[in-house]
């Protein structure tokens, strides 16, 4: 009996092709209605599933029989109620590792287009407002030997520090919920508590995990611990920053600029963010290169193949359901 596969987000058509050559593909289709509907309706008798940026908990699993494993295409798994698969005994499996790179890089591309007002000033000079030599509305911050503050120093956070301190010549200092004492000396990075962190860093970026410590960690009173030529980044997720203390000093100056990929609400299409000209917002895209996407996917098919096929996925979320 060919085992069952549930598709619960796009794919790449290489790897879809794969699956239904080895098992039966049912592919969740949002043009088709209610997604959480077609998820119940769907997961009764599969294997596995694969997919990603979809919530998956013990409503729409509720009627799992011989669910082995969720192979999802990302690094968080935020969007994931891992108590409920953990009692179901399903196995979650992610792709960390491939993206990291790719991510860092996007936290830096928002850093430093934050900081030199880029997408602003491409917008004035394209509506021909260059009269004269520039003035101080043009300026931006100086990068180049400042202090960067790194919140949350796992892969990703490493990868920054990383671009920061060789390619920047940065002063690094990092908060995480345990120091890295051995990480942190290869990257000449110095462990700060969050307060400490927001008060001396011109630049502050957020690459935590999404958990129960790291919700809403940044809100008004942190921000209000920063200085008014600070720029913020956010790479990790959105319901990690209070989105509204963020847009109030935005609007008041009370930071110069912020730079973001993610938001307590995505995809984003209606927000206070967009009328502000000190806020770089991109549509949440860490890992969007084809060739990191591609990597993931791979990765992600690896671990449900592995999974279905009775060996251990590499990559293992809750390998012994706890
Ligand atoms: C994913 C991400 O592409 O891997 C993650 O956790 O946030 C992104 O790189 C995104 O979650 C897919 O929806």
């Amino acid at each position: 009996m060919r085992k069952k596969v549930v598709v619960f987000s796009q794919i790449d058509s290489e790897i879809l092709s794969r699956l239904e050559a080895q098992y039966t593909v049912v592919s969740i289709n949002p043009k088709l209605g209610d997604v959480n509907a077609q998820i119940q309706a769907a997961v009764q008798d599969a294997d596995g599933m694969i997919g990603a940026g979809r919530v998956l908990n013990e409503v729409n699993l509720a009627a799992v029989n011989q669910l082995k494993i969720i192979s999802s295409i990302s690094v968080g798994y935020d969007n994931y109620d891992v108590n409920y698969l953990n009692s179901q005994h399903i196995w979650l499996a992610n792709t960390p590792h491939v993206l990291t790179e790719t991510t860092a890089d996007l936290a830096f591309t928002l850093l430093m287009s934050a900081a030199r007002q880029v997408p602003s000033l491409d917008q004035w000079t394209k509506q021909g407002q260059w009269k004269r030599t520039v003035g101080e509305a043009q300026f931006g911050q100086g990068i180049f030997g400042k202090t960067l503050g790194i919140i949350g120093l796992g892969n990703i956070g490493a990868a920054i520090a990383r671009r920061g301190f060789y390619g920047f010549n940065m002063n690094i200092l990092y908060h995480n919920r345990h120091e890295k004492i051995e990480l942190a000396q290869a990257l000449n990075a110095q462990y700060r508590s969050l307060d400490g962190l927001l008060q001396q860093s011109d630049f502050v970026v957020v690459a935590v995990d999404l958990n129960s410590d790291s919700k809403e960690l940044i809100g008004a009173k942190e921000f209000k611990q920063m200085q008014k030529h600070a720029v913020f980044v956010n790479i990790a997720r959105g319901s990690v920053v209070d989105e509204q203390a963020l847009i109030d000093v935005l609007k008041q100056h009370k930071i110069f600029a912020a730079g973001l990929d993610v938001y307590h609400k995505e995809p984003l299409q209606v927000s206070e963010l967009f009328e502000l000209n000190n806020v770089v917002t991109l549509p949440h895209v860490g890992s969007a290169t084809a060739e990191t996407r591609q990597q993931m996917a791979e990765l992600a098919y690896k671990n449900l193949v592995d999974a279905l096929e009775g060996r251990t996925p590499r990559y293992l979320v809750n390998p012994d359901f706890s």
